[in-house]
Formats: structure tokens, C-alpha cells, sequence
């Protein structure tokens, strides 16, 4: 099922995610993860995190790997935390599903080592570096309520909240919400 990816300035964004016991996977939690990739790959993105389908919970999937011919390489992590960083880079052009209309430059750790659960009750230690590494801290900024729009510039941060905010005005002067 394609779930609805919330979008800024939704204040269930900036809620912080729970964690998920180790005897809540359920058929539930695994229907949600599925749901997820498949909305990933239907937007489409290399990553999601549960706070933008609006469930609370700390759980990512990610695939930097998909590719329009069926080609899946699916992640998908419990509890995942960031136990090692090392050396600074910008992520060129960082997207987020949730933050419509806006791509740019953050800087991020170069390298990072992340420990998760996985659905199956694994410790998972992975490292990763480049496009892999800024995905895994952009996904774990959700789970905290962060958007990389915190991480950008005041001046683009406060440009970009302008522009969402008069392009939400125009959508309900076109769309106006039914009255009861
Ligand atoms: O969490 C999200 O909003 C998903 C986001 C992840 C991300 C992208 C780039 C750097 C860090 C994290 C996206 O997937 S935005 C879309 C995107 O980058 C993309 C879409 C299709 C193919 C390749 C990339
Ligand atoms: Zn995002």
C-alpha cells in the first residue's frame, strides 16, 4: 500500500521517533516497513523514515541500489544510531520527500558506522561512506524531528519557508477545503 508522505511544514515532522522493543515486530510493524519501500520506490527516493508517514517509531528503509528495471536491494532498520563519524563533506544536492520543491547543498559527516535491529532480531553493523553515509544521517535526522533544512543557511532556511508558505496559500485559494 502506497502510504501519504508527509510533507513541511507538518508538525508531525518534528515529532522524536519512540523505539521499538525488541518483542514489538509484529506482522503489523512488517506490513508498515513493506509499505514503505513501497512508497519509497513509487515517489521515488532512496530513503524513508517512519516519522514521515507519520508513524513515530524509529525505523528507516533505504536502497541506493533500485533502478527502473526491477533491480531491489532493500534496507530496512530498527533502532538505527550512528556509532562512528569521521571526516566532513557536502552532500550535493540533498533531497528530502517531505521538503517539496527544494534541493541543496549540507554538510555532513564524510563516514559513518551505524548499528540497527533488523525486522529478523539481528544486530546489524554497517559502514558507509558518500551518498550511503549523508542517506543514513539524513533518515536518522528524521526519526529526531530534523529536517536538512536545519542545516542549511538561516537566509536559504527562511527563503524556502517563505516560498513553501506562499505556494501552500495559492494551492487552497485553488483547492479551497470543502465546508461542512
Ligand atoms: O528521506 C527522504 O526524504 C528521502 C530522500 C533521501 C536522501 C536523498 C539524498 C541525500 C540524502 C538523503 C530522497 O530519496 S530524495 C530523492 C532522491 O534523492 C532520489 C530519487 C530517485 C533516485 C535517486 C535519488
Ligand atoms: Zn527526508
Amino acid at each position: 500500500m502506497i502510504l501519504e508522505v508527509l510533507q513541511f511544514p507538518d508538525p508531525r515532522l518534528r515529532q522524536v521517533a519512540a523505539e521499538i522493543a525488541d518483542d514489538a515486530v509484529d506482522d503489523e510493524l512488517r506490513a508498515l516497513a513493506s509499505d514503505m519501500l513501497e512508497t519509497m520506490y513509487d515517489e521515488p527516493g532512496i530513503g524513508l523514515a517512519a516519522t514521515q508517514v507519520g508513524v513515530p517509531l524509529r525505523l528507516i528503509v533505504m536502497d541506493l541500489n533500485w533502478s527502473e528495471d526491477g533491480q531491489r536491494d532493500p534496507l530496512v532498520l530498527l533502532n538505527p544510531r550512528i556509532v562512528e563519524r569521521e571526516g566532513r563533506s557536502v552532500s550535493e544536492n540533498e533531497g528530502c520527500l517531505s521538503v517539496p520543491d527544494l534541493r541543496a547543498d549540507v554538510t555532513r559527516a564524510e563516514r559513518v558506522a551505524v548499528e540497527a535491529r533488523t525486522l529478523e532480531g539481528e544486530s546489524l553493523r554497517r559502514e558507509a561512506e558518500g551518498l550511503e553515509s549523508y542517506c543514513f544521517q539524513h533518515e536518522i535526522d528524521h526519526l529526531d524531528g530534523k529536517l536538512f533544512i536545519d542545516r542549511i543557511s538561516r537566509m536559504k532556511r527562511d527563503l524556502y519557508v517563505r516560498r513553501r508558505k506562499k505556494q501552500l496559500r495559492l494551492e487552497a485559494l485553488e483547492h479551497p477545503a470543502p465546508t461542512t
